[in-house]
């Protein structure tokens, strides 16, 4: 096939002038990719809790040395912390997310967590479900080849995502409602840092760590599987949050970035990736 559509080298839109006001040396630099959703979390992140960083694009099939320094895998996200002699490497985006989360905490005093344990581990919980369901399920969806296959995997992969907004609703419910605020002014105190489900939410860990993927959903899944997200007006207003959150919107490039990037995964072409390769053989992904 001669018009196969190739991965982009370099972010579009909103990101690309992310990435011009970044381009200045820090302490840390993030090494990223403009289609990748673990490198656009961790983006989220840094551009949230206001941490300085420079952005700089790697193509992460090619592991240049440079790459491979920060991250044994090859695979980005990775970090370059230059306060270090010599400089040291960070690399997994869940664990990159914890690292800003404590820097933020003693530095800009931002968080992406409530402060209370019980509603943190919520917060967790919800965390540990888009690692182990959602992102799984969005590449069986998108690598799957034959229809009865793509029917079955478009269950799961909106069954998954039902799954966590019954979390969601589930700590709206203990900790908001259940905390026994009356005004307004305290059950928004009591809702910070569980997210923008919350009518008057801000974003948490969990809408960075599955944003992605559901922004991804609404291009890539719904041009090559004709996908559409639950509807529902709280879902929807929850969806139009965080698409409209500046954070989420400083790291997105346009449409068609995404849709060129993913043919390869809608085709499953050979060799697409480390992610593609886990699916096919029904391993954990990297
Ligand atoms: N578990 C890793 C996954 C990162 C990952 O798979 N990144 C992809 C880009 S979206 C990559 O670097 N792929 C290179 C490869 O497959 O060799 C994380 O959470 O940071």
């Amino acid at each position: 096939m001669t018009d196969q559509k190739n991965y982009h080298l370099q972010c579009t839109g909103p990101a690309m002038e992310t990435v011009q006001r970044h381009s200045g040396a820090q302490d840390i630099t993030l090494f990223g990719s403009c289609f990748c959703p673990f490198v656009q979390r961790v983006w989220i992140a840094l551009e949230y809790l206001g941490i300085p960083y420079k952005y700089y694009e790697v193509d992460p099939y090619k592991k240049p040395a440079d790459l491979l320094e920060v991250s044994p895998k090859g695979l980005v996200p990775g970090l370059k912390l230059h306060k270090y002699t010599p400089p040291r490497g960070l690399n997994e985006s869940t664990v990159i997310l914890e690292y800003f989360e404590d820097l933020a905490a003693s530095s800009t005093k931002r968080s992406l967590l409530p402060t209370d344990p019980y509603a943190r581990a919520l917060v967790r919980l919800q965390c540990d479900h888009i690692s182990r369901s959602i992102v799984p399920a969005f590449y069986r969806y998108l690598q799957a080849q034959e229809e009865g296959a793509q029917i079955e995997f478009g269950k799961e992969f909106r069954t998954s995502i039902e799954s966590l907004v019954e979390l969601f609703e589930r700590a709206e419910r203990e900790i908001v409602q259940g905390g026994g605020a009356s005004g307004v002014g305290e059950q928004r105190a009591l809702g910070a840092g569980l997210g923008l489900w919350l009518d008057n939410g801000d974003l948490s860990l969990s809408d960075v760590m599955v944003g992605p993927w559901i922004f991804r959903a609404c291009n890539v899944l719904k041009h090559y599987r004709g996908f559409e997200l639950p509807t529902g007006p709280k879902f929807g207003a929850w969806i139009d949050r965080l698409f409209k959150h500046p954070a989420f919107k400083a790291t997105c490039s346009t449409d068609e970035l995404y849709l060129d990037s993913y043919e390869r995964y809608a085709q499953n072409r050979p060799n697409t990736s480390q992610v593609a390769n886990a699916i096919n053989s029904g391993k954990p992904l990297p």
